[in-house]
């Protein structure tokens, strides 16, 4: 896979070069170009902002320089397009199944914003040249969208063959089955007075698999319980839902919702 971004703040990209994203760009599997948007500036002052039109706080991202650099990564002798994303407050919220979606694509391409964002017109320009996503992280407020691409490339890196060493330790972890992962433990048996749960040191395997599922159900009720209301009824079993049950939720007419809603008084 093929990655490009595009940055005044190409220093901030660097972790990317590390660890497990730096073993696939080390292996091949992601060939990462960031690029410095002040290099398509065209005054002496490398200028890449300007005050909003209408009036208002801040600064916003001025579109010429814009338009060179993604002309600049149209141009990279790759075949066909990138899939350009932008990442913004106001984009819809990032997830496993649109890192699954990414991670199909041969070249992504990323726009980070600074200030109060850029200019809209680079954006729909995008949208109008073969597509444009526009991602958030969440409902928080960052400076920019540099962490944002660290945190996409980074899930969308450890799905590509060649980048994970364990592959099954995809499919057992957070958010592949729609739940929460059960807690882990290891060695020692007992640290001071506190004790790895016996099933886990049974051998039993079956009751190993159903003690996580216990616990990845309880955690995730407890914890998300949009979730646990997004689960399809006809992926639990009898002991799912006593468990469920336990945690204050019900099946009725095939769909999982709160028994006993508190009523308003
Ligand atoms: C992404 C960004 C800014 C209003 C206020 C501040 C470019 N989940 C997320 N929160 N914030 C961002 C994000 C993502 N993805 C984000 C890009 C930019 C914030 N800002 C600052 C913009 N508009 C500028």
């Amino acid at each position: 896979m093929r990655v490009d971004v595009v940055s005044i703040f190409p220093d901030y990209l660097s972790p990317l070069r590390l660890s497990l994203i730096g073993r696939a760009a080390d292996a091949g599997v992601i060939d990462l170009h960031v690029h410095d948007l002040r290099d398509f500036t065209d005054d002496r002052h490398r200028t890449v902002d300007d005050t909003p039109a209408g009036g208002g706080p801040g600064m916003v991202m001025r579109p010429e320089p814009w338009g060179r650099a993604i002309d600049h990564v149209r141009a990279q002798p790759v075949d066909g397009l990138p899939r350009w994303i932008v990442p913004s407050p106001a984009g819809r919220r990032f997830g496993q199944e649109l890192a699954a979606e990414l991670a199909r694509s041969p070249w992504l391409a990323f726009a980070c914003g600074r200030y109060e964002g850029i200019d809209q017109r680079v954006v729909d320009t995008l949208a109008q040249q073969g597509g444009v996503d526009e991602i958030s992280l969440g409902d928080y407020v960052l400076n920019g969208g540099e962490v944002a691409v660290l945190a996409i490339v980074e899930a969308v890196g450890r799905l590509l063959p060649g980048v994970v060493g364990n592959r099954e330790s995809l499919a057992v972890e957070s958010h592949a089955d729609g739940l929460l992962e059960a807690p882990a433990y290891t060695k020692p048996a007992r640290w001071g007075d506190r004790v790895v749960p016996q099933v886990l040191l049974s051998g039993d395997h079956a009751a190993i698999a159903r003690w996580r599922r216990d616990e990845s159900l309880r955690r995730t009720a407890r914890v998300r319980p949009d979730l646990v209301l997004a689960l399809d009824p006809v992926g639990l079993d009898a002991r799912d839902r006593v468990v469920l049950g336990a945690e204050g939720y019900e099946l009725a007419d095939g769909r999982i919702r709160p028994a006993n809603p508190p009523v308003a008084h």
